[in-house]
C-alpha cells in the first residue's frame, strides 16, 4: 500500500514539475501557462524508431525510446498524423480520424503510448487536419457518389454546367489546379493540396459538428493538444469569388466566418478541457496574428508563421535559393516583428525546422564538418532563448543535416516528386531544381532518426521507406551521449536553462545592433534580470557593436568549449551573458 502511495506521489510529482506554472518565481504579472513555459519536441513517426523491420517508424517504436524524449527535458511531443491514411502527403491524407494508421500499430498502441507518455511527465500533441480529409474518406466516397447523397455538402463542389470554376492554386498538382472535374456526377471538387486531398466544406454544420465530436474523442483519451494543419485555410466564400493569381495564399488564410469557426471550435471543445492549442499560420501577416490567439477571443492559443522559413527563396515556385544567400537584416526584422506582436497578449512560437522544412543546420547554419555542430548549437541557442514556446525537431539535437539526395528516384515526398513533373511537362531546367532541392526538399528533415552506428542507423532492421543519411557512424545518439561536448548534450544544457530561468521564457525582448549583417543579439529582461544573447551567423568572426557593457559579465552558456567573453565573435559562436 505504501509503495503504492510512493509511487503515486512520484507519478504526481513527476507530472507536474516541469511544467507548473505557480512554480515560477517571478513578480511580473504575465499570464502564465504550461504551453507557455514547456519546450515541444516534434516527432515525425515514420522515421522515429521502427520497431517491427518493415522500414516504417511506429507507435511501439516512439514508446520504446521514451526514456530518450524524456532525458532531453524537453515536455510536450507533438506527433505528426497517425491516422488512418493511404499516405498520398505521409498521413496528411487522413481517411479514418478515429482509427490509428496500420503501420503505426493500434489504439492499444496509441493508448500505451499515451499512458507511458503521461507516467513520464510529458504530453502529447496530435496533429488536426481538417481543412482537407483523403479522398479515401468514408465522407467523401459517399460526397462523390451523388449529386443528392446527404454527404454532398461535406465538400466543395462546383457543377459543371455553370462552367469553369474560378481560379484557385493547388499546391500538390501537376497543374497547379485546386478544381478536380469528377465525371460521376459532372462536377469539380476543390483540393488545396493533392487530388487525393479534397477540402472539407466548413459551411456545413453538420460538419463542423463532426469534427468536434472526434477532437473530443481524442481529448476523452487524454491527449494534451493539437497543432491544426492550414487551418488558417479552413473557411471558404461559398460564391468562389476570383481572387489574384499572385496573392491567393492571403485570400485562402482570410475566408469569412474563419474566426467564427474557431469562436465556435473553442466554445463547443477547447474550453471544457486543460490543453493546448498551435495554429500552422500558413499566409498569416503579423497584423492578423492576434485574431488567432488573443486569450479575449477565445480561439486558440498559439500560431507558427511562415515568414521566416520563407526567407532567402528566389520568387517562384519551385523552392531555389537566392544564391546571394539570406540578409541576417532582414532575418532578424521578421523575428522582431512577431515578438512584437504578442507581447501584449497572446503568445508565440519559435522554430527553424519541422517535417515541411530543410534541416535546420543546412538552411540557416552551415552544414560543413567544420562548422556543422557549431552552428548548429548556435541555432539552438536561438531557438532556447527567445520569447515564443520554441518547437524543436527530431534530430536537430544532433545537428543532423540534409541528405542532398542526387536524383528525384530518391525522393518520397508529393511535393518534390509533383514539382519534378511540373517541371518536366513545362521543359524546366531539371538539374537546376535537383540542386536546389539538396537545400530546400522536405524529404531532407523526415529522413530515419540516426540512433547508433548499427546497420540503418539502428532506425530499423528492415529497409527503411526513406534513405538514412550516410554520416549517421559519426552522427547518432549512442556516440553523442556520450560527448559532453556534443550538439546532444548542448541541447539538454539549453533546455534545463531555459526551464530554470523564467526570464528565457517570460521576460521582455529586445534586439540590439540592429543593422548589423553578421550578429543577431538581443536582451532578455524580467523582473532584476537581464540576460544577453550573442550570436554569430556566419563562418568569420563579427564584432557586436553595443553600448551595453557585457565583457565583465557572467557568461552563463557558450558553444565554445573556451568561453570568451569578446564583443568580438567566432565563427558561429553563442554565448548568454547575464548582466
Ligand atoms: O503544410 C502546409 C503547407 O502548405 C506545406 O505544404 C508547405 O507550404 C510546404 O511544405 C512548404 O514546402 C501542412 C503540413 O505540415 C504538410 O506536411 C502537408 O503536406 C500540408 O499541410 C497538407 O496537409
Amino acid at each position: 500500500m505504501i509503495k503504492k502511495i510512493l509511487l503515486l506521489l512520484l507519478f504526481a510529482g513527476l507530472s507536474i514539475q516541469p511544467i507548473c506554472a505557480e512554480e515560477v518565481n517571478t513578480t511580473s504579472n504575465v499570464n502564465k501557462k504550461w504551453w507557455k513555459e514547456g519546450v515541444v519536441y516534434q516527432i515525425y513517426p515514420r522515421s522515429f524508431k521502427d520497431s517491427d523491420g518493415n522500414g516504417i517508424g511506429d507507435i511501439r517504436g516512439i514508446i520504446e525510446k521514451l526514456d530518450y524524449v524524456k532525458s532531453l527535458g524537453v515536455d510536450i511531443i507533438w506527433l505528426n498524423p497517425i491516422f488512418e491514411s493511404p499516405n498520398d502527403d505521409n498521413g496528411y491524407d487522413i481517411s479514418n480520424y478515429e482509427g490509428i494508421m496500420k503501420e503505426f500499430g493500434t489504439m492499444a498502441d496509441f493508448d500505451q503510448l499515451l499512458m507511458e507518455m503521461h507516467k513520464r511527465g510529458l504530453k502529447l500533441v496530435l496533429d488536426l487536419v481538417v481543412n482537407h480529409s483523403s479522398s479515401e474518406h468514408e465522407w467523401f466516397k459517399q460526397s462523390r457518389s451523388s449529386r443528392e447523397n446527404p454527404y454532398r455538402n461535406y465538400y466543395h463542389w462546383w457543377n459543371a454546367e455553370k462552367g469553369t470554376p474560378p481560379a484557385r492554386y493547388s499546391f500538390f498538382d501537376v497543374e497547379s489546379n485546386a478544381w478536380e472535374f469528377d465525371k460521376k456526377t459532372n462536377a469539380y471538387y476543390l483540393h488545396y493540396f493533392s487530388d487525393k486531398q479534397p477540402d472539407l466544406n466548413w459551411e456545413n454544420p453538420k460538419l463542423r459538428a463532426e469534427i468536434y465530436k472526434m477532437m473530443r474523442f481524442w481529448f476523452e483519451k487524454g491527449v494534451d493538444g493539437f497543432r491544426m494543419d492550414v487551418i488558417p485555410f479552413i473557411a471558404k466564400d461559398q460564391a468562389f469569388p476570383e481572387f489574384p493569381a499572385d496573392d491567393m495564399l492571403s485570400h485562402y488564410a482570410t475566408g469569412p466566418k474563419l474566426h467564427d469557426y474557431l469562436q465556435e471550435m473553442h466554445r463547443e471543445v477547447l474550453q471544457h478541457y486543460n490543453i493546448m492549442t498551435v495554429a500552422e499560420g500558413i499566409a498569416v501577416k503579423p497584423q492578423d496574428g492576434l485574431k488567432f490567439v488573443d486569450p479575449a477571443r477565445k480561439e486558440l492559443d498559439m500560431l507558427y508563421h511562415f515568414d521566416g522559413v520563407h526567407l532567402g527563396y528566389l520568387p517562384n515556385k519551385f523552392k531555389v535559393m537566392d544564391p546571394k544567400g539570406y540578409d541576417l537584416r532582414e532575418f532578424k526584422k521578421i523575428y522582431s516583428t512577431w515578438d512584437a506582436v504578442f507581447a501584449q497578449k497572446g503568445w508565440g512560437t519559435i522554430y527553424l525546422g519541422n517535417h515541411d522544412q530543410p534541416r535546420m543546420v543546412t538552411r540557416w547554419g552551415n552544414d560543413s564538418p567544420e562548422f556543422r555542430e557549431l552552428s548548429s548549437k548556435m541555432l539552438t541557442t536561438f531557438l532556447m532563448t527567445m520569447r515564443a514556446t520554441p518547437y524543436y525537431y527530431y534530430g536537430d539535437e544532433l545537428a543532423m543535416n540534409n541528405i542532398k539526395f542526387n536524383s528525384i528516384a530518391d525522393y518520397r515526398d508529393i511535393e518534390s516528386i509533383n514539382m519534378y513533373q511540373q517541371l518536366q511537362k513545362n521543359n524546366g531546367n531539371l538539374k537546376e531544381f535537383i540542386e536546389a532541392q539538396k537545400i530546400s526538399a522536405r524529404d531532407n528533415s523526415r529522413t530515419p532518426f540516426q540512433w547508433d552506428s548499427s546497420p540503418n542507423a539502428g532506425f530499423t532492421t528492415g529497409k527503411p521507406w526513406l534513405r538514412v543519411n550516410q554520416n549517421y557512424k559519426s552522427v547518432n545518439v549512442e556516440i553523442q551521449d556520450k560527448n559532453q561536448n556534443s550538439p546532444l548534450n548542448y541541447f539538454r544544457d539549453l533546455v534545463h536553462l531555459r526551464k530554470s530561468n523564467p526570464v528565457l521564457i517570460y521576460g521582455d525582448y529586445t534586439v540590439i545592433d540592429e543593422s548589423n549583417p553578421s550578429v543577431y543579439a538581443y536582451t532578455r529582461k524580467l523582473d532584476k534580470k537581464t540576460f544577453l544573447i550573442a550570436l554569430n551567423f556566419t563562418k568569420d568572426p563579427a564584432k557586436l557593436n553595443t553600448n551595453i557593457s557585457f565583457v565583465n559579465s557572467k557568461v552563463v552558456s557558450s558553444n565554445y568549449k573556451e568561453k570568451s567573453s569578446s564583443a568580438l565573435l567566432r565563427p558561429y559562436e553563442a554565448t548568454i551573458y547575464e548582466l
